[in-house]
């Protein structure tokens, strides 16, 4: 057969946008789905034998990279109405100072057996860099402690805590990006951000990226939230950060915080949902081993008294 002509056609909608299919599989989002989505993780807690009452989830990133307002997504997806608990907003210096942790309430009062650890952003004018961060995720410091653009945390910290237990290490990490500007990093903060998922690696936990901001990436987006993983201008975003810091693309979750909304929306809360729940579940993990290698320290331990006793 010889083609002399070839007619190709592109699928749209009844509203003329054109239909692709989605790069990342999800149920539609429903009232139905954050329902599920909220039953699932509500009931969720550290294993049993870890002497753990709360994961501890740290979430760190550039100032003004939506951390706070993410907590804030969460606080209302549980909560099923829009909560601005968590003070927001664009400044040089951050608007966060502290190392706060926050509980998630459900609408019947119920708390979560999880803290959301807000932290001021990374950069030099805030106090917080590697070095802190070491110290932050071994659990040295206190709830409520407070960063010094001048000084770094040492053993003579206000409130610092020598012998930290498992409950007051960080359990997992979230690192949150704006993805509008991620390709416009300053050097000093790309090799800061390079150091601190070093860091975090080699104590044995991984990574999530939350990407804040979709809407600013293209009005469709804004338009209809609901289509994210349609568009190949939020996967294109993902698969760049992921290559940039070397981390799967199913640990990248884009998300959209509340801004300037005043009703609830349904994709921001499906947004926050899915990233607390790879949160919470790496959060686990760790949990996990950390117990399990506790227990074989002591069962070794136990061995070498029987030898040394015979
Ligand atoms: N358009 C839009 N703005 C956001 C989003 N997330 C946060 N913001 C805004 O970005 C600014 C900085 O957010 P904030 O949560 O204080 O960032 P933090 O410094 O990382 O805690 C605030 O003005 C927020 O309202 C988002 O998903 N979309
Ligand atoms: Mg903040």
């Amino acid at each position: 057969m010889v083609v002399t002509e070839m007619e190709v056609y592109a699928v749209s909608g009844a509203d003329g946008k054109k239909r692709h299919r989605p790069w990342r599989k999800c149920s539609d989002f429903s009232d139905e789905y954050i329902k599920l989505l909220t039953e699932e993780l509500a009931p969720l807690r550290p294993p049993n034998g870890s002497d753990v009452t709360n994961f501890c989830l740290l979430l760190i990133g550039p100032i003004s990279g939506g951390k706070s307002s993410f907590i804030n997504a969460v606080l209302s997806a549980f909560a099923g109405k829009v909560i601005q608990k968590v003070a927001v907003g664009e400044s040089e210096q951050g608007v966060t100072k502290r190392y706060v942790p926050y509980q998630v309430r459900q609408a019947d009062g119920s708390l979560l057996r999880l803290h959301l650890c807000d932290t001021p952003g990374l950069g030099e004018s805030s106090g917080m860099d590697a070095i802190n961060l070491h110290f932050l995720l071994d659990g040295h410091l206190p709830h409520w402690y407070e960063f010094s653009p001048y000084r770094h945390v040492s053993l003579r910290s206000v409130g610092f805590i020598s012998k930290p237990t498992l409950a007051q290490e960080i359990h997992s990490v979230a690192l949150v990006l704006d993805t509008s500007t991620v390709s416009d990093l300053s050097p000093t903060i790309k090799c800061m951000i390079n150091d601190c998922k070093r860091l975090i690696l080699e104590k044995g936990i991984q990574l999530v990226v939350i990407l804040t901001k979709i809407d600013k990436l293209h009005k469709d987006i804004a338009d209809d939230l609901a289509d994210v993983f349609k568009h190949q201008v939020v996967n294109a975003a993902v698969e760049k950060v992921s290559e940039m810091l070397g981390i799967p693309p199913n640990n990248v979750f884009p998300v959209k915080n509340y801004h300037s909304e005043v009703e609830t929306e349904v994709a921001v809360h499906a947004f926050a949902l899915m990233a607390l729940r790879k949160l919470i579940c790496m959060a686990s993990d760790v949990l996990e081993e950390r117990t399990n290698d506790s227990d074989d320290r002591t069962a070794g331990s136990g061995e070498v008294k029987e030898s040394d006793t015979a």
